[in-house]
């Protein structure tokens, strides 16, 4: 057994964002920049010598290369075992799922989550915790703090694995485990959800596609949807993960996820349209000509959670992020439990989870979960659905216009404006931020601004802070504006506006959204002057 000990240099561009490492492919392919990131990793851990690592990502380019690297350098470093999914991919939900039922000291999960894949596409690294959740604040400073004073890193002279044949061989000493990537997590979900009434709903004409857009959820969709509830062949589209995810965007929205969203607002369409981005933690859930925001969503899983066997006892609290729209609070004000509001990032949840505050959470960003793992997960939501519609027998569009009648409807839309000049954003950022305390009493299109803040948290369990989490605009009747910068785009800014209206009276709860909001839409363009600064005169995404 050979460990080589390999002198280095930091880069200083190892700073993990909104979700892990996220850099083009080109830049993980620079000597040592994988490497120095990963070292990083091993050195701002303690006492995981001899433990258990999983390991494992979404299929995308330098995925199976990236992952030799680290078998080799995990060997060095001491770590006893890793589980690694078989073709080196898990999509993110279930690597969680392994960590916390193998007790692993942790995850590598390789994905760039949403971002385009391929030779010149996106890269990404992230670090999960022993919780399966993603790596808090402090243990990504620590990371990068590391990264920047690196000189050498260890890794182990030793042939490549076959990530190809599930079963153990021995490196050094450590052990290699290829594992099923999707048996586990189907097992999972088998527990949570009432797999009769799904299966019984699925075989028994209901129509619905799931796309997987060449991403990593297609096996597991395969074997839970087609192989244990009986769902027919080809209910899954696109299923088998591609290097580049067959030159798409893995993202699930109304723009990327087009195939799907002309199969549903097309000719006949299916009773139920779904689907998930690149590592499978996102979703985007479709009716019949209808679309239901993942807000919207959210606060629909938490109102019916009780037809779930997994949540039939109720549940605790939920959570969301800020930019999140207030669907779900109002929720959980009829069911008199707590609503935490976070700031975007999943990582945010993981105390809340651990600690019994809530049961389920969710982010705008087509993202919602629940304590069975510490990631959000995508097809757990749709699983979620199909629950839900088995056990009410309504479809898509009466199940979302019901909870409307009830709770009110919350019209919901976010603006993004992508790969802008970074030094325009930032300072349109610091306009608004400079700004702030002129706002309040100020009244734009007869809406009165109530409050303007920069959004800080506390964390109610360990008492962390995050400071500068959105730029947040409210006005009387609830109505918000939010302004952030992407966490997780690669090249130039992203700006994202967030806005959001509350009408509670069922006779106007049929306009198209972008009409509903379409005062707040030149509010927001009004206060932050986003067309001058951006030199854009539309959004690159609506959704
Ligand atoms: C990641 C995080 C999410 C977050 C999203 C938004 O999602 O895991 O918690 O809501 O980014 O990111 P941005 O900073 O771009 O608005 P994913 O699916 O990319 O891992």
């Amino acid at each position: 057994m050979n460990i080589r000990t390999i002198a280095t240099e930091p880069f200083d561009d190892q700073k993990p964002g909104t979700s892990g490492l996220r850099k083009p492919v080109p830049t993980f392919q620079k000597p040592n920049y994988l490497e120095n990131f990963i070292q990083s990793i091993f050195d701002s851990q303690e006492n995981y010598q001899g433990q258990r690592l999983v390991l494992g990502g979404d299929g995308r380019y330098y995925n199976r290369t990236a992952i030799q690297t680290i078998l080799k350098m995990a060997a060095a470093n001491g770590v006893g075992r890793v589980l690694v999914g078989q073709g080196g991919l898990l999509s993110t939900p279930a690597a969680s799922c392994l960590i916390r039922k193998y007790q692993a000291f942790g995850g590598i999960i390789l994905s760039a989550s949403h971002n385009p894949g391929g030779t010149d596409g996106d890269f990404g690294v992230k670090f999960n915790i022993p919780n399966g959740g993603p790596a808090p604040a402090e243990v990504t400073e620590t990371i990068f703090a590391r990264s920047q004073e690196i000189r050498e890193y260890y890794i182990l002279d030793a042939d490549e694995i076959n990530l190809d044949q599930p079963g153990e061989t021995q490196i050094g000493n450590m052990t290699v485990e290829v594992v099923d990537s999707v048996a586990d997590y189907a097992d999972l979900m088998a527990s949570i959800f009432d797999f009769d009434a799904i299966g019984n709903l699925l075989s028994g004409g209901f129509r619905m596609v799931m796309d997987a857009l060449h991403a990593v959820t297609g096996p597991y969709a395969k074997e839970i949807l087609e192989n244990r509830l009986q769902a027919p062949n080809g209910t899954v589209r696109n299923g088998e993960p591609l290097e580049d995810f067959g030159g798409g965007h893995p993202d699930p929205n109304l723009v990327y996820a087009r195939e799907l969203v002309e199969t549903m607002y097309g000719n006949n369409p299916p009773a139920f349209g779904a689907a998930s981005d690149g590592d499978g933690d996102r979703n985007m859930i479709l009716g019949d000509h209808f679309f239901v925001t993942p807000s919207d969503s959210l606060a629909i899983l938490a109102a019916n959670a009780t037809l779930v066997p997994g949540y039939a006892q109720g549940i605790t609290g939920v959570a969301r992020s800020m930019p999140t729209s207030q669907a779900v609070d109002r929720v959980a004000k009829q069911l008199g439990i707590d609503c935490y509001e976070t700031p975007t990032g999943w990582k945010f949840f993981g105390n809340l989870l651990d600690a019994g505050k809530v049961t389920l959470c969710g982010e705008e960003s087509f993202g919602t979960g629940s304590n069975h793992v510490r990631e959000k997960d995508g097809l757990w939501a749709i699983l979620f659905w199909l629950n839900i519609i088995a056990k009410r027998g309504q479809s898509v569009e009466e199940i979302v216009k019901d909870h409307w009648q009830t709770y009110g409807r919350t019209y919901y839309s976010r603006h993004d404006y992508e790969g802008v000049d970074k030094d325009s954003a930032n300072t349109l950022m610091e306009n608004l931020r400079s700004g702030l305390s002129n706002l309040p009493g100020k009244v734009f299109h007869g809406y009165e601004v109530t409050l303007a803040d920069d959004f800080s948290y506390r964390d109610p369990i360990d008492g962390s802070t995050a400071e500068k989490q959105g730029i947040r605009i409210v006005f009387k009747d609830g109505s918000r504006l939010v302004f952030r910068l992407s966490g997780t785009g690669t090249h130039g800014a992203t700006l994202r506006v967030y806005l959001e209206r509350y009408e509670p009276d069922s006779s106007k709860q049929n306009q198209d959204s972008q009409t509903a909001l379409g005062d707040l839409i030149a509010i927001a363009d009004e206060i932050a002057q986003i067309k001058t600064m951006t030199g854009r005169d539309e959004p690159s995404v609506i959704t």
